[in-house]
């Protein structure tokens, strides 16, 4: 993990003597954490890793997690009591002048913990943080895909599990089911199992909503595999396919295939969320994309960046975003198809591959 670590420090605009990541209790714990000590399996709540200019590391953590933290090869320090936290913190960070802190995942009582072990100046280095962790290596880019592969193979199930008759929570039961029966750890993020006019609204969730002929299905979702997350959104019709339907789906394909058009490294990421954009702009669904076309994804599945209007960001090779327009009719419904890729030196790779070319009737 020290390229990683490496990584962090070129990127930052002003040197520091050291960097700690230092999480909170569940779902407070830094996904940075994972990052440096390239660790998968334990919780890692209250601990903490400090991570130097050559690219070296040690670990604070709790009695309980030391075994696991090991095996990351890196220096342990475990800590028995609680009371011990403060003098083993103190120790870790004794020769630090100035010290990086990720203020983006820090608590409150995190940072008052860092300030009350040490004399050090505190600087916020969450930016380059962000930066270094928005371009993927080949080990991140594997586990990418294989969550990726994942969810494609769930997604391409669903026609055969959806039926008329069930409720959004079933599917949304039946989607973490089978992925985690082919390997997942999880779920990425709360499952979207939308149905009819419920599919209007981009973040629904699920409800106990019966599907029924006529609506549009709407499923978001992703896997966890190895702590890397995969997002992808397929909608079907329930019962035959209407000409509106079908033109909705098809806009919809249309303004994600010209976004994928324009991907390549030295681009603008605001260029490819217009790309998608005019082409629905252009079309009698005007001003019913309401959303920006996507977000990095990694060790979270918001990881930081984006390509949207507000995003300034320029693709690099080794990024890996979601793409996802969709057109949402509010008391009708909607349709979103989302794909996640990785950029690469020519262009860019699908990382999730679901068919979408129709419009699937159920
Ligand atoms: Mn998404």
């Amino acid at each position: 993990m020290k390229t990683r670590i490496h990584n962090i420090y070129k990127r930052l605009s002003e040197d520091v003597d050291g960097i700690i990541i230092m999480n909170s209790t569940k779902p407070h714990v830094d996904m940075t954490f994972y990052y440096v000590t390239g660790l998968i399996h334990g919780e890692y709540e209250g601990s903490a890793v400090l991570i130097n200019p050559d690219g070296t590391a040690e670990i604070l953590t709790s009695v309980l997690e030391e075994e696991s933290a090991c095996k990351s090869g890196l220096p342990v320090t475990a800590i028995k009591k609680s009371e011990e936290r403060e003098e083993c913190l103190k120790d870790m960070l004794k020769d630090i002048k100035k010290i990086g802190v990720n203020s983006s995942e820090l608590t409150y009582s995190a940072y008052k913990k860092i300030k009350d072990s040490t004399d050090a100046e505190i600087v916020d280095v969450s930016d380059t943080i962000s930066e270094a962790r928005n371009v993927k290596d080949q080990e991140e880019i594997d586990r990418l895909k294989e969550a990726g592969d994942i969810a494609s193979r769930v997604a391409d199930k669903m026609p055969d599990v959806i039926e008329e008759g069930m409720k959004e929570y079933e599917v949304a039961a039946e989607i973490s089911y089978m992925m985690k029966r082919r390997g997942a750890t999880g779920d990425a993020f709360e499952t979207i199992s939308s149905s009819g006019r419920n599919t209007a609204e981009p973040h629904f969730t699920s409800s106990d909503r019966v599907i029924k002929s006529g609506d549009f299905v709407l499923l978001d979702f992703g896997a966890v595999y190895k702590r890397y997350r995969s997002d992808i959104t397929r909608t079907f019709a329930v019962g035959g396919v209407t000409g509106k339907q079908e033109r909705m789906y098809k806009t919809v394909l249309e303004a994600q295939e010209a976004a994928l058009a324009m991907i390549e490294p030295g681009v603008d990421g605001k260029e490819v969320h217009n790309a998608a954009a005019e082409v629905i702009e252009s079309s009698e669904f005007k001003g019913k994309f309401t959303h920006g076309l996507g977000h990095s994804i990694g060790l979270s599945v918001h990881d930081g960046s984006g390509l949207s209007p507000s995003v300034d960001i320029v693709l690099e090779p080794g990024m890996v975003f979601t793409v996802e327009p969709g057109v949402y009719l509010p008391g009708f419904g909607g349709v979103r198809i989302e794909d996640d890729i990785v950029v690469t030196e020519k262009g860019y790779e699908l990382l999730t591959n679901a068919s979408k070319k129709e419009l699937r009737s159920i």
